[in-house]
């Protein structure tokens, strides 16, 4: 089955990390209705939902793909580039241990799980303010035993990798080409009114986008791409998006 680890929105959200959007009134209520529609559309593509303990003091904490990388041999945990998001990963590194092997992301490496996108044995990693070079080469390291291949990625005027691009299948990537090269995929691009439509959740059954970018997900339907819609504006205004707020795996 597939299992899709989250956390619950924090109160202290509202003091969450920004990078490239000015800070805007989060309504935390609104959030956690949003969360909660987030998680039920997860749970009706066939995850089982489980949710990681609360975390009410840590801002960032409900972005939970940040804290580790995983694949079926082994569970990533990463050293997240903001220091006020390192505490994270210790309740994630309890829950991930009794599903898999571990290793981590050490001093003076950083990486945060945002900058990583899969696609099937090939490993793509964003080179952003928060993943370092020793980062990346420690992920190799760790990955690079299981037969994956990690490519380092440029990108700018974005958070993450997956701000910029993510998979729609094995080989379709809808992508934000003002924000990152990304060869030898075949493509969709974002319509170039929705710039952060190109963070797409892929499960086995389909594909979640956030509501607001109609323009995109019509580009993507067009292709022949089932996507369902959930309302991810509140924690957009925390530079979040549909892939942060889950972790999935495949357990027995
Ligand atoms: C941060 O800046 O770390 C959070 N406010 C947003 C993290 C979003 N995570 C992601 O894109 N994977």
């Amino acid at each position: 089955m597939l299992l899709a680890l989250t956390r619950s929105v924090p109160p202290s959200i509202v003091e969450c990390e920004l990078t490239h959007l000015a800070r805007e009134p989060i309504d935390v209520a609104r959030a956690a209705v949003q969360h909660r529609a987030y998680e039920n559309a997860l749970a009706a593509l066939g995850c089982v939902v489980r949710q990681l303990p609360d975390e009410p003091d840590l801002p960032d904490s409900v972005f939970v793909e940040d804290t580790a990388v995983i694949v079926d041999e082994v569970a990533v945990i990463t050293r997240p580039g903001a220091a006020s998001r390192r505490a994270e990963t210790f309740s994630v590194a309890q829950t991930l241990r009794a599903y898999r092997e571990l290793a981590f992301i050490e001093d003076p490496g950083t990486l945060d799980g945002g900058d990583v996108l899969r696609i099937g044995k090939r490993v793509f990693v964003g080179q952003s303010e928060r993943t370092n070079a020793e980062g990346i080469a420690q992920l190799r390291t760790h990955l690079g035993e299981f037969g994956y291949t990690v490519q380092a990625i440029a990108l700018h005027d974005c958070l993450h990798l997956k701000t910029a691009v993510t998979a729609l299948s094995d080989s379709i990537v809808l992508i934000n080409p003002a924000w990152t090269d990304f060869p030898r995929f075949d493509r969709i691009e974002v319509d170039p009114s929705e710039p952060f439509a190109a963070n797409a959740l892929l499960t086995p059954n389909g594909v979640v986008m956030p509501a607001a970018f109609p323009r995109t997900i019509e580009r993507v339907r067009k292709r022949g791409i089932k996507v369902d819609t959930v309302d991810a504006s509140e924690l957009a205004k925390a530079e979040g998006g549909v892939t942060c707020c889950s972790l999935l795996l495949n357990v027995q």
